[in-house]
């Protein structure tokens, strides 16, 4: 039975990216809430992850690259009775807008924060970003990335021990659709690492 979720507009990620698995994941724990797409608002980044925006039909806004926490937590502040979801990236998240992810967990708001966490700028063709490993030689730092790698969950529970943040591997796909609805159903802030292998520009950081 076709998704009441689903929006007409088919995916454009790459065959096989991991961004499938978090989209079914979502749609999977919408649907067992017994949520309807007027009681859900998703605010999405910029980036592969962020581009989840046309392939889902509830209230959404698709943001700048780094402010989508912010819009969330107004759209949750202005109506409290709604779902709200933050699809985002690595780089997003953890980077441009980390003082954000910082405000939110201090918070404690209720909204469910979901990091596809490839280790890269992946819409931009693979750049270093905050969570690439210290030595990775990608596009952008040819010599290896001097910096050493953001830990999301760490950095989260040590801001507020109270928060859900949790780490899950694409790798382990049942893991991820339980985490996205455990996160949902969390009564306060969810951070969701989803480690992900970007089919595209990945290479650069096992090679
Ligand atoms: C304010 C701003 N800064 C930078 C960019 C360029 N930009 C677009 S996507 C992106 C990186 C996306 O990486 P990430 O958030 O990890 O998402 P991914 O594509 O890997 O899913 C950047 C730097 C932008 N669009 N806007
Ligand atoms: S470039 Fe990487 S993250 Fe982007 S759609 Fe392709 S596999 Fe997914
Ligand atoms: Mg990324």
């Amino acid at each position: 039975m076709a998704s009441t979720f689903r929006s007409p507009v088919l995916p454009t990620w790459c065959p096989g990216c991991n961004n499938y698995l978090v989209l079914a994941g979502l749609e999977k724990a919408f649907q067992s809430q017994k949520l309807s797409p007027s009681q859900v608002a998703i605010a999405y980044d910029i980036g592969c992850a962020g581009n989840m925006a046309d392939f889902i039909k509830c209230y959404g806004v698709h943001t700048l690259h780094g402010r989508s926490i912010p819009v969330a937590m107004g759209l949750k502040i202005a109506n409290p009775k709604l779902t709200v979801v933050v699809v985002g990236g690595d780089g997003g998240i953890y980077g441009e807008g980390l003082n954000h992810l910082v405000s939110a967990v201090r918070m404690d708001i209720d909204i469910t924060v979901l990091v596809s966490n490839n280790y890269l700028y992946s819409l931009t063709t693979g750049q270093t970003s905050p969570t690439s490993p210290k030595g990775a030689k990608t596009k952008s730092t040819p010599l290896g990335t001097a910096s050493l790698p953001i830990d999301g969950v760490s950095l989260v529970k040590s801001i507020n021990p109270k928060v859900l943040a949790k780490s899950v591997d694409c790798q382990s796909p049942p893991s991820v659709i339980a985490a996205i609805e455990e996160g949902i159903k969390h009564p306060g802030f969810a951070l969701l690492d989803i480690s992900q292998f970007c089919l595209a520009f990945g290479k650069q950081l096992v090679g």
